[in-house]
């Protein structure tokens, strides 16, 4: 199997932070960044980005959510006949200098799904560390794979073509439980999956998009969802995925 990866990056409110982080990528590899309705001034600095690094820029009109964004950039990778997409963040909370690593063991396990298993540091807020123990729980639950190690982190790198069906479906829940939901479906679809252990910081001053009260709220919705559909599975594999 050929192996030709990009990076997708979907971008609100960092506009100004990725400027500085995206100097860390390896430049060799192609860049989508996906443009979720920022406001002009943001806008503006997506766009010297962009031509400053070659990169492949998505403008959504509006608003549309994490995942949403992430899904528009998987599908233009489809499109420019990318093989993998390394789905990372763009506020500096991941750590760049594992993006060779990814890739190298993209390289050599093209139909894995190869997940970011975060490792935290001090500075991760406790609400944070607690609502991931809970999502990690449910992930387990409704692939029932105890193997899995994390749901939410958004360093990941996946085979596109394995996954064109359900990129091109879209989501229900396309804001910040889609990672959730795009995992759960993925395993389903009988993908096999690597973790790979990886620092995520929370700087003093990061702005956070995640709404602990709306997402955590939408979280709780996806996984009655997932959970509902996994039990329907157990029936009729076929028709609920
Ligand atoms: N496209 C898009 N990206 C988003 C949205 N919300 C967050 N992001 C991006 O997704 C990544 C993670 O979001 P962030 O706000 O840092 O959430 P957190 O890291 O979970 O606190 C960053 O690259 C954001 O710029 C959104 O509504 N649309
Ligand atoms: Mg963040």
């Amino acid at each position: 199997m050929t192996f030709k990866p990009c990076l997708v990056v979907p971008v609100y409110n960092h506009a100004q932070e990725f400027s500085r982080f995206v100097k860390k990528f390896p430049e060799n590899i192609p860049l989508i960044i996906i443009d979720d309705g920022n406001a002009e001034a943001q806008a503006l600095i997506l766009q010297d980005i962009a031509s400053r690094h070659k990169a492949e820029l998505i403008r959504l009109p509006q608003n549309s959510g994490k995942c949403a964004a992430l899904l528009a950039g998987f599908r233009r990778a489809l499109a420019l006949r990318f093989t993998h997409a390394l789905q990372i963040d763009a506020d500096g909370q991941h750590n760049y200098a594992d993006i060779p690593e990814f890739l190298a063991l993209g390289k050599t396990h093209p139909d894995t799904l190869l997940l970011g298993a975060p490792e935290y540091g001090a500075d991760a807020p406790a609400s944070r560390r607690a609502g991931r123990h809970i999502a990690n729980f449910f992930l387990r639950l409704e692939t029932g794979d105890r193997t899995l190690q994390d749901a939410m982190c958004g360093f990941r790198l996946y085979p596109l073509k394995a996954l064109e069906g359900l990129i091109n479906k879209g989501l229900r829940f396309p804001r910040m439980g889609g990672d959730i939901e795009f995992l759960v479906k993925a395993k389903w679809l009988g993908l096999p999956h690597l973790s790979l252990k990886t620092q995520v910081k929370y700087p003093p001053h990061g702005l956070s998009n995640f709404r602990i009260f709306h997402d955590n709220v939408e979280i709780t919705l996806l996984n009655t969802y997932l959970c509902t559909l996994a039990v329907l599975r157990l029936f009729k594999p076929g028709v609920y995925r």
